[in-house]
Formats: structure tokens, sequence, C-alpha cells
């Protein structure tokens, strides 16, 4: 396939980095198709899209948000009719499945018209003055620049979660992709631009984060920062933006379990358990990494599941039938081999995979074979620390509340799914697992745009995307207007 050269989005202009310097977009599945030659950005490059941004607030923060939202309409409209060429794209340099990939544009869709509403709400509060004749109200103003930087497991839908609620607002961009899979930023950000973006609101630097990331967390005219990625990389940018005050939204790791009860439909819980922890090849942030089995269905699930994964398909995301496409990079491989080997000297048991793929069609690519683990127990490293690979953690439980307190005992709190019948369990379990997200019968994965994403814990600082993104991209300014034609003093003229 041809090799195609992208530069930076800078101002409106499409710019090689100042120092000439490019990485390469190379396809997990094969690695000698080459997807695309981006930039490798530097604080030089970073600079300038930051000016160029912050040019562009000047008028886009104008223009009125119907406005600013009939854009998204038009950007929604334009990526489904080419969600099928951005699909393939995204599997091309990502290597998901298609079904995937295609759900990744979709939920771009989604998120295009969900916040394209916003335009004509982003609703402010009115609230009576304690004075006579005053009137008080407060209204969302947009930040300035916002600083994104954006993970390679959803390339095309996180990106979307942050540029939309941030344009509708009235914000202007530098988004930084991730550099396994700068070609679906690009996509994205060229749909917002043939919709009618002008020039400069939103702007793309490619790059590593030392180099470009870095830059732009730490510049002075980015006004707020959004980052999704590891915990490791999320505390570093948030110790360098608390420097100077400013607001960071960080989205990261999980360690999501899934309960399955006794009285669950066990052939449902199955098909769950699949789909979420080998789903993306298990590259989720909320992707099941533990499921906790109830004592008295363990042993069957347990064959069932393990027969069912070494069964799964693995291979190129673009050939039909595959199901499970190859991890994003060389590094990812050994992150999954390294953590598949401390579990086996803490004392799991490999009941399936368990290595790297490299013989015959996987020669050229990063393949893990998908894998189960057997007895681990709750202090393990496995049963605690992030893979983000397909590597799920079989644990045994005997009372819902051990396996509450097993699922609450890690850092993390994204996602958590329970499988039973049993209605009070259910509502026992949804108060008290401590996660951003919780599933009744369904896996951990799978949330739609319009709820809030986000977790507790080492997962988040407490942002939301989804419902509740324009309380990170919006900032209050309250009014107060005073029509009665005489100075009242607030605290003073009302006492009694
Ligand atoms: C992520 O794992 O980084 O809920 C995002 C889901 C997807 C989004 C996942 N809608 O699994």
């Amino acid at each position: 396939m041809a090799q195609t050269i992208y530069h930076n989005l800078i101002g409106g202009e499409w710019l090689p980095a100042k120092s000439g310097s490019t990485l390469k977009n190379i396809n997990p599945a094969d690695h000698s198709d080459v997807v695309g030659i981006f930039p490798s950005s530097d604080a030089e490059d970073v600079a300038l899209a930051v000016a160029a941004a912050k040019k562009a607030f000047a008028s886009w923060r104008l223009v009125p948000a119907p406005k600013r939202a009939e854009i998204l309409y038009r950007a929604g409209q334009l990526l489904s009719e080419r969600k099928e060429k951005y699909a393939q794209e995204m599997t091309r340099e990502m290597g998901k499945v298609l079904a995937e990939t295609r759900g990744d544009v979709q939920e771009a869709i989604d998120e295009a018209y969900y916040v394209a509403g916003e335009g004509r709400r982003l609703f402010g509060v009115t609230v009576p003055s304690e004075l006579a004749n005053k009137f008080a109200m407060s209204v969302r103003m947009p930040v300035g620049v916002i600083g994104m930087i954006a993970p390679w497991n959803f390339p095309m839908a996180i990106p979307s979660w942050k540029l939309f609620p941030a344009l509708v607002s009235g914000n202007t961009c530098v988004i930084k992709p991730a550099e396994d899979t700068p070609l679906s930023t690009y996509n994205l950000v060229q749909t917002l631009m043939d919709a009618g973006l002008p020039p400069g609101v939103v702007n793309i630097v490619s790059g590593y984060g030392p180099e470009a990331g870095a830059p732009l967390v730490e510049h002075p005219d980015v006004r707020a920062v959004s980052f999704t990625g590891s915990s490791a990389v999320g505390s570093h940018v948030a110790q360098r933006a608390a420097a100077n005050f400013k607001p960071v939204s960080l989205e990261m790791g999980g360690k999501n379990a899934m309960i399955v009860m006794n009285d669950a439909n066990l052939e449902l819980a199955l098909e769950g358990a699949l789909w979420g922890a080998f789903g993306t090849t298990g590259q989720r942030c909320t992707a099941t990494s533990r499921i906790l089995l109830h004592k008295d269905i363990a042993a069957e699930f347990t064959t069932k599941l393990v027969a069912r994964a070494a069964a799964l398909k693995v291979g190129n995301g673009l050939e039909a039938g595959v199901e499970v496409g190859p991890q994003v990079n060389e590094q990812q491989i050994e992150t999954s081999t390294r953590y598949v080997g401390i579990a086996a000297a803490e004392g799991a048991t490999i009941l399936t995979g368990g290595q790297a793929l490299t013989e015959g069609p996987y020669a050229n690519g990063t393949f893990f074979a998908p894998t189960v683990l057997g007895s681990v127990t709750p202090d393990m490293r496995i049963a605690r620390e992030e893979v983000f690979g397909p590597v799920v953690s079989l644990i045994e439980f005997s009372t819902i509340e051990e396996a509450i307190e097993i699922a609450n005992s890690i850092d993390y709190g994204l996602s958590t799914a329970l499988y039973t019948k049993d209605v009070n369990r259910a509502f026992t379990a949804i108060r008290d697992l401590e996660a951003g997200i919780t599933y009744i019968n369904a896996p951990t994965i799978g949330a739609e745009v319009h709820l809030p994403f986000g977790g507790v814990k080492q997962t988040g600082n407490g942002h939301r995307e989804g419902l509740g993104a324009l309380d990170f991209y919006t900032t209050w300014k309250s009014v107060y207007v005073d029509y009665s034609d005489k100075l009242q003093r607030a605290q003073i003229d009302n006492a009694e």
C-alpha cells in the first residue's frame, strides 16, 4: 500500500516538523506495511500550534454556540459517510478488528450528535438575588487554549470525547495524538475542517510524549490539559501542570473486575467475559482483567472459558473471521509477557495462552495469545496491576461481600460488572463497588457517550468525559445586574 507523508496542522496549514524529524506509523499486524510518515514534533512546533490556537480563540469564542454546534452536526454526517474508510485505516494503524474500529468511528459520530445538542443548551443557572431589583445568573465561559494528549487504543473516539465538548464550548485546541495511531486523529480533524471548522481552532502536533507532549502541558498559553493514558504518565502530566495551577483532566488505568455469582446465567457471563477480556485485544482501560468466580460455578466456568479463549481466532483485524487483532506494538507484547512471568512466579497457573505468537502468519506482527490465568489470589501483582493486553485472571470467592471486597482491593476504580439474577445483590453491588462504572449482566466494556465516563482512585482525578465534560471545558462566570439605580450592599443592606 502507498506510503503517505502527513504534516502537522497549524493555523489551518499542513506543515512538517520544524526539525524535519519524522516517525513511522506501522501496521501492528504486518510490520512491512507502513501506514504513513508523521512529524516527530518538538517544543518549537508546539509553540507555533499554541500561538495559532490562541489567535483563533479570539474569534471562535464569539461564534454563537449553536453555530459552533452546526459544524459538529456536519462532522457527524461526514464521519458516517466515511465510516468504512476510516475504520479500515484505523485497523491498519492500531490493529483491532474491523467491527471494533467501525465501533470506534461510531462512538465519534455519537459524540458529535450528542455534544452538538449542547450548542443549544450549555445550561447555566439563574437564581434569585438577596437584594431587590437585582438579577443573578451564572454562565459557562470557554477556558481558552486546551492541550490534549490522546491514547492509541481508541484513536478516534477518545479524541472526539475531548475535541467536541471543548469546541462547542468555544475553546480552541492543540491535540497530540498517540505516536502509534496519529492517522485516526488526522481523519477526525480533517473531517472537522471539511465540516467548516475555521483554521487554527484545532491544531495537530504529532510526536512523542517527552518531545511534544511535555511542552504542550507546560506551555503558559495552554489553559487546561486533557490526558488519557497510563497512570504513570498521568502523574507526570498532573505534576507538571500543577506548577502553574493548570486544570488537568486525567483518564487512566483500570483493573476491572467482573463478578460471576452462582445464580448467574453462565452462558451470558461467558460471552461477556470473552468480549470484556479479549475485545480490543484486552487493550481498553475498561477491559475485564479480573474475573471473580463464585466457588460453586468456578470449575465449570473456568473449563468453558479456557476452551472458548483457546479457540479465538487471532490475526490481522482486516481479515474476515478474525476475532482478536495484534497488540499495538512490541512494548505491549513485552508487558504482557512480563506479567505472565510474574504471575507464574507468584503461583498462578497458565490455563491457556501465555506467550507471544511469532510463527507463520504472526511472524510480521505483534500478536499475543489470549491468556487465562487460574489460581490467582487478590494479593498477586497480576491481580492488582494493569497489563493492557489479552490476559485475564480468575479469582475464586465464597460470598458477594468477599467478592466486592476483592473487587475494591486495588488502586484503580474504573469499571466493574456483576452477573446475577438477584436484584438485591445487584443493588448492593451498585452501591458498594468502588468504580466510576458498574454494569449488571453486561461486561466491563461498552460505555455510551452520553453518560459520565471516568473512575475513582488512581483511575482519574475526579473529572468525567461524556456527561460532565462541559464542567471541564467551561469556567463559570457569575453575573449580577443591579437595576435598582442605587448602591445596594450585599450582606449589609438586607441585614435584619
Ligand atoms: C477505553 O477503554 O479507553 O466503554 C475507552 C468502552 C468504550 C470506551 C473505552 N466505549 O469500553
